[in-house]
């Protein structure tokens, strides 16, 4: 057992009973526990060797930019670790580092795993030096890779992501201070790459935080026009497949709705399969794709009898597990920001849980007239947005203008199929499958992409 100890001064044993907002630690772990493992276990049980253990525990607001959100919430995880014999205090650890929690409670052991890659070895040499410079003990455990969660069987991990806990997840990424970005899935192979990705920027871990099941992807992948041809068995149907291979909440784009009474019935339906949202569009007759715009005819919904819809949509539930989400096409029709914040306003009221407002001009400066001035009357309703043809502005502009969501709501599709017609193109022209060989996956990877395959 690879392991660090340094002597602790008797004074300072003896000075530090007392400190710390009141609350005495003597050894401090700090955890995500995104699932309790006997890897924990081990680690809980070893700090208790070394005194009283406080556990300091990391909140959603810690994991920012750092973490997938863990399925269990705080509190269920606090609950959790309290029940066992070998902890005896839980505090929310506030931050990733532990700048903070060291100056603030100055614990007189710190236990920690020895897996500290990358950027976290800075993290492992400020809390020697901070220990260092009160005399606190730094103990450091062999990480115990037999429980990575990270390495838990995608299918285990999908099997833990009940319904209720996708909606529960996305709805504390509302509350939560984070950008929550959504990625279009068509496929479950989509959002398999949108469950995985993560791309490290200016020092933070990035990734996508759910999926958007979008009309338009799903129609197009079935050769059909995104007119509400598709039926809704159908798009459900594609839903539950990708649910079946990944953990993260899903948004569905549920066009127009239908009827009030159809939306009713089918948000019960929705609300059961655990997607995280619906969002409808305040149009009304045979639905066109929104970037169309004014080049098709295209009819903006009566305000009262749209609200009476989204009231449907809430009724219809069992637990109001799933949230509807007013979509406003105002810009989309030409009809302005004033018509847009006038609608927004009446189907808030109604229960909208969120609402998206659309555009399709090349810039972003409709759509920032519209957050600028919503956010000053509701502060606290999400604003979704789905940059598709204002494609040159960046997240942190969008939230700085009061955005919380952004969907990217067709690029996999659009991926795929460029990626498709351009192999179909080389094999004729080639004659031979050689020359495309380094623009697609190998065989080789294809065969392990998949757990199980081999
Ligand atoms: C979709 O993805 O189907 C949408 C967004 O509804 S848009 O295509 O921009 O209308
Ligand atoms: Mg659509």
């Amino acid at each position: 057992m690879r392991r660090m100890l340094r002597r602790l001064p008797r004074y300072c044993q003896i000075r530090r009973n007392f400190e710390g907002a009141g609350h005495l630690i003597e050894v401090y772990v700090s955890m995500t526990m995104e699932i309790l493992h006997n890897g924990h276990l081990k680690v809980l049980k070893e700090a208790k060797r070394h005194g009283r253990v406080t556990v300091g525990l990391l909140t959603d607001a810690a994991l920012e930019n750092k973490k997938a959100l863990p399925l269990l919430s705080f509190e269920q995880r606090r609950e959790i670790l309290e029940s066992l014999d070998c902890v005896d205090a839980v505090i929310a650890q506030d931050t990733w580092g532990f700048d903070a929690i060291l100056e603030q409670y100055k614990p007189n052991v710190f236990v920690h795993g020895d897996k500290w890659d990358g950027p976290l070895q800075g993290m492992r040499d400020r809390v020697i030096e901070q220990l260092k410079s009160y005399g606190g003990q730094f103990v450091e455990l062999p990480y115990s890779h037999e429980f990575d969660t990270g390495s838990i069987a995608p299918q285990m991990t999908a099997a833990l992501a009940s319904p209720y806990a996708r909606q529960k997840a996305f709805r504390r990424l509302l509350e939560s201070q984070r950008l929550v970005r959504i990625l279009e899935a068509h496929s479950p192979l989509a959002a398999l790459i949108g469950e995985n990705m993560q791309v490290e920027r200016d020092g933070k871990i990035l990734q996508f935080d759910g999926f958007w099941s979008s009309s338009l992807t799903d129609s197009t992948e079935m050769g059909l026009p995104d007119i509400e041809a598709l039926d809704v068995s159908r798009r459900l149907q594609n839903i539950d497949e990708i649910y079946e291979v990944t953990t993260k909440p899903l948004v569905m784009d549920a066009d127009t709705g239908g009827k009030p009474e159809h939306f009713e019935l089918r948000t019960r339906t929705m609300e059961r399969m655990g997607i995280a949202a619906a969002i409808i569009e305040d149009k009304t007759g045979l639905k066109k794709n929104s970037l169309l715009g004014t080049d098709v005819p295209q009819t903006q919904a009566d305000v009262s009898e749209f609200c009476e819809k989204i009231q449907a949509g809430i009724e219809g539930q069992k637990y109001n597990g799933l949230m509807v989400i007013a979509r406003l096409e105002s810009l989309i029709l030409g009809k302005g920001v004033d018509d847009a914040l006038m609608r927004a306003d009446a189907y808030v009221g109604a229960g909208a849980g969120a609402v998206m407002i659309h555009s399709k001009e090349k810039e972003p400066d409709e759509v920032f007239a519209f957050t600028d001035q919503f956010r000053k009357t509701h502060p606290d309703v999400p604003i979704v947005v789905v940059p598709s043809s204002y494609n040159r502005v960046k997240d942190h502009e969008l939230q700085e203008h009061g955005v919380k969501v952004i969907i990217y709501a067709n690029h996999m599709l659009r991926a795929s199929y460029k990626a498709m017609e351009k192999v179909a193109q080389a094999i004729l022209a080639n004659g031979r499958t050689a020359e495309i060989e380094d623009d697609i996956i190998s065989i080789k990877q294809i065969l392990k992409l998949i757990p199980g395959t081999t």
